[in-house]
């Protein structure tokens, strides 16, 4: 077990506040360098956002009750570790439309809350780390990494993390080994990769949180459909965070977090003995000027 892993408190079920702490531990990690954001960018952005909020007041003329019931909903995503759930389900689609919308190459979605760096390396070809009694459809992938010119990328790192195929990410939920259902592939000379998995299942945000009581509160539904996290990277090119989901998910039209674009569905074939196979390949963009800076390769 890792830091990033779930504090179980003598009990193997997974929980909100759990989770929601492993997320929260996981992003801070991530900070190493720090961030930074200048004066006037704090203040047009909280400026503007604290002005949106008292237009959502007086449109619907809130009450105290509606205010009280709102400070404490928020003391308790806190208390939960939820923020990095709440803001990557209802927030971070946006962040990263706006500072994609620039790509030629393949489309992304949002990282969401359960990324961990430095999964174990298999190479060019080979099977993602799991149980030997591994639930779940075995997928076999394959796949290019070009950029944007054709031109093949060799040594294209691929990394993909998903659920299982009870919905739960290993280091997020109890039980689970460090490194389930999570590798770095990198592709061959030709940009060419060949994945083993399995199908992951549905995930449904945890419902014993703060994040959960809203939406039971405003009567939503907790689900995103079934999907593959990947990060795909190359020197010279963007950084790309994508996920991939399956045809037929009753989610994929009703994403909780608005994360399903058309190009980021998959094509899965069943192979007639209980597997299924697909293709799937990524296109990165060159870093130009005009990059982003943090959406480059470190
Ligand atoms: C997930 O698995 C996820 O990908 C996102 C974006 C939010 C919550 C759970
Ligand atoms: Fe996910």
């Amino acid at each position: 077990m890792t830091e990033n892993s779930v504090h179980t408190d003598g009990q193997d079920t997974a929980s909100a506040r759990a989770s929601g702490q492993s997320a929260t531990e996981s992003f801070r990690k991530k900070q190493h360098a720090g961030l930074q954001v200048s004066q006037e960018r704090v203040s047009a952005l909280a400026g503007d956002a604290l002005a949106a909020i008292h237009d959502v007041i007086r449109k619907h003329e809130m009450t105290y009750e509606e205010y009280d019931a709102l400070k404490a909903w928020l003391i308790q995503v806190g208390e939960d570790g939820e923020w990095p759930l709440f803001l990557d389900v209802w927030v971070e689609h946006v962040v990263e439309d706006v500072n994609t919308s620039h790509r030629e190459g393949s489309k992304g979605s949002i990282e969401g809350p359960y990324y961990v760096p430095d999964a174990p390396e298999q190479g060019a070809r080979g099977t993602i780390p799991m149980r030997e009694d591994e639930p779940g459809t075995p997928l076999h992938w394959t796949g290019q990494v070009t950029s944007t010119d054709g031109s093949p990328l060799g040594g294209a790192k691929v990394e993909l993390w998903h659920a299982d195929a009870d919905g739960f990410y290993s280091q997020f939920a109890p039980d689970i080994p460090e490194w389930n259902l999570r590798g770095t592939f990198t592709s061959d000379e030709e940009g060419r990769f060949e994945i083993d998995t399995v199908e992951p299942a549905p995930y449904q945000i945890p419902t014993d949180g703060a994040c959960g009581k809203l939406i039971a509160a405003a009567g939503w539904h907790a689900w995103r459909p079934a999907h593959l996290h990947v990060k795909v990277s190359a020197p010279g090119h963007e950084l790309l965070t994508a996920q991939l989901y399956f045809p037929g998910d009753p989610h994929n039209e009703d994403d909780i977090a608005s994360a399903v674009k058309p190009e980021l569905m998959l094509d899965p074939q069943d192979t007639g003995d209980g597997k299924r196979t697909m293709d799937y390949s990524f296109v990165l963009d060159p870093v130009s000027d005009e990059t982003p800076a943090a959406t480059t390769v470190a």
